[in-house]
């Protein structure tokens, strides 16, 4: 079984190789006190939102498929923070936490969980397909990869259009076993498409890991093979993320070309809600929990007098209310009446 140190093979950014090192958090200069409790309060959303979906799927409130994304929260937060609210966001299943950063509220995301018409899919997309256009979120994906044509597409479109903004695709290392990977990479390149390509390469593909499914495992090189830039990042490091996501925005949005950035990041909890775990081991999965996002970068912010323990107990109620008053408006949604259940599938109006 690989350890922490050999998941991710990466010149740039290689795990730190001894106990003492990974229980240390970064050293880097200190950010301003309100833009670093905005990125703990962001990352705290999500964990939290996702503690109380999980719980809420126990009591079978939620159904269908649950992916979370507890252990690596820190990649789409630092990553959002690069974009603006004009730029789009497509993203996998496992995408609360983007459509959190990018705007949509928890309420909308629980409702939809909860398979209510107050969801922002009108409840039948559940948690595999938040949508929401207005904020240029466009998924939410079922399909590995899926999302990577969709925002070859969008790209094309502001490109043709002369509208300056990105498109910013996430997507796991997973999909860059498939196809659609591989022709957007192309198309991109040729065409110098904007688009940020977000690899959240957490080593796994449900239980494959990713030397066993992909012959070169440096992923960044990977890219490069296709003419586009390419680099890592510590994606459990917000504020590398953040600083690295920033400098690959301004690459595209400068030079209108694609740009991928591999965050290397770990997921802490199974792939979906049911999930034996039997292609890991739990020392592997404690190990990388020590580079948890969230409490290294406390720690980060303790060590530069940027935040007390009183100010993150504020936080933290904060954010309870937020995801209780979800889960309460969620409760009193509505399920869609049984006439509805053609509506939409060929159009908004048309009832059959
Ligand atoms: C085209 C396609 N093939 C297979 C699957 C089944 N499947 C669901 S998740 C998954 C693993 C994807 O792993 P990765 O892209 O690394 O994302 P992660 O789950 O690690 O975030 C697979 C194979 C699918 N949904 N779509
Ligand atoms: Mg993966």
């Amino acid at each position: 079984m690989a350890s922490a140190d050999s998941l991710h093979n990466h010149k740039l950014m290689k795990p730190k190789s001894t106990q003492e090192k990974q229980n240390r958090a970064p050293e880097k200069k200190p950010i301003n006190q309100k833009h670093a409790r905005h990125l703990l309060h962001q990352m705290l959303r999500i964990r939290r939102f996702e503690e109380r979906s999980a719980e809420m799927y126990t009591k079978l409130k939620i159904r269908g498929f649950l992916h979370l994304y507890i252990g690596e929260e820190a990649v789409a937060v630092g990553v959002t923070e690069a974009l603006t609210s004009e730029d789009a966001v497509i993203a996998t299943y496992r995408e609360h936490g983007h459509a959190l950063a990018k705007g949509m509220s928890a309420d909308a995301i629980m409702a939809e969980m909860y398979g209510k018409q107050e969801g922002c899919s009108r409840g039948r997309g559940g948690s595999m397909h938040l949508f929401d256009a207005s904020l240029r979120f466009y998924g939410g994906n079922a399909i590995v990869g899926g999302g990577l044509p969709v925002a070859a597409g969008l790209a094309l479109s502001d490109k043709m259009q002369q509208r300056k903004r990105l498109t910013c695709c996430f997507f796991g290392e997973g999909a860059m076993a498939e196809g659609e990977f591989h022709e957007t990479m192309n198309l991109c390149a040729l065409w110098q498409l904007p688009v940020l390509f977000v690899c959240e390469n957490n080593a796994y593909a449900m239980g494959t890991a990713l030397k066993l499914s992909e012959s070169v495992v440096d992923l960044a090189e990977k890219a490069k093979g296709y003419g586009v830039q390419a680099s890592s990042v510590d994606g459990m490091d917000v504020l590398a993320v953040e600083k690295a996501a920033t400098q690959a925005a301004q690459f595209v949005r400068k030079r209108h070309q694609p740009y991928f950035l591999e965050c290397q990041t770990y997921r802490f909890r199974a792939h979906s809600m049911f999930d034996a775990e039997l292609y890991r081991t739990k020392t592997e999965v404690a190990t990388w929990k020590k580079k948890d996002p969230i409490s290294m970068f406390i720690r980060h912010l303790k060590d530069h007098k940027l935040i007390t323990d009183k100010m993150i107990g504020e936080l933290e109620d904060k954010v309870a209310e937020e995801v209780q008053a979800a889960v309460d408006f969620a409760e009193q949604g509505t399920l869609e009446p049984v006439e509805d259940l053609t509506r939409f599938v060929y159009s908004e109006t048309r009832s059959s």
